[in-house]
């Protein structure tokens, strides 16, 4: 495998086990782990999405990449080691929400709205984030991953079973 020429990794779809798996926390930031967020901002960026989790890209490691920056922003790409929710407001919100692992279909989903976070970066040094808005949902929406939770968990049943049902028809489509 000639890694260095293939950094965009191919996202793993509903209902690909891995996506249900808990990732394992990481003991050190090595040069493999710093190789693989590069490869996880890239995908996330070819995408196009707001954040990617490990386990998308079949990676059990709990690490996280996201740029919820606005277009006529400058880019602010975050990558998160170990990222652990340390305060949720009680304060929900609502916010529309879609996955690529879950392609074309979006829902309201309700969250905390004010989320802290504390994380690993690259250079293994502890940071907290404190996150609102888009951006807290998408953390909260990373980390559930990294737990082996989909956005799909947080609507009805009803609303899950067509959505997952659909995506699984789309898929079987384009296989054909
Ligand atoms: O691209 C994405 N958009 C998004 C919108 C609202 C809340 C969360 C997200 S994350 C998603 C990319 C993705 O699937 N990350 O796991
Ligand atoms: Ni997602």
């Amino acid at each position: 495998m000639i890694k260095y020429f293939m950094p965009i990794l191919e996202i793993k779809l509903v209902p690909d086990p891995i996506l249900r798996k808990r990732a394992a926390p990481l003991e050190m930031v090595t040069e493999e782990i710093k190789s693989i967020l590069n490869d996880m901002a890239e995908t996330m960026y070819d995408a196009p999405g707001i954040g990617l989790a490990a386990n998308q890209v079949g990676i059990l490691k709990r690490l996280i990449v996201m740029d919820c920056s606005k277009e006529e922003e400058d880019p602010n790409l975050i990558k998160m080691i170990n990222p652990e929710i340390v305060y949720s407001s009680e304060e929900k919100e609502e916010l529309e929400e879609g996955c690529l692992s879950i392609p074309d279909h979006k829902s309201i989903v309700i969250r905390p709205s004010k989320v802290t976070v504390k994380f690993l970066t690259v250079d293994c040094k502890t940071e907290t984030l404190e996150a609102e808005g888009l951006l807290a949902a998408c953390v909260q929406h990373e980390i559930d991953h990294l737990n082996g939770v989909l956005f799909v968990d947080h609507i009805s049943r009803l609303k899950r079973d067509i959505i997952l049902r659909k995506v699984k028809k789309q898929i079987r489509e384009n296989d054909k």
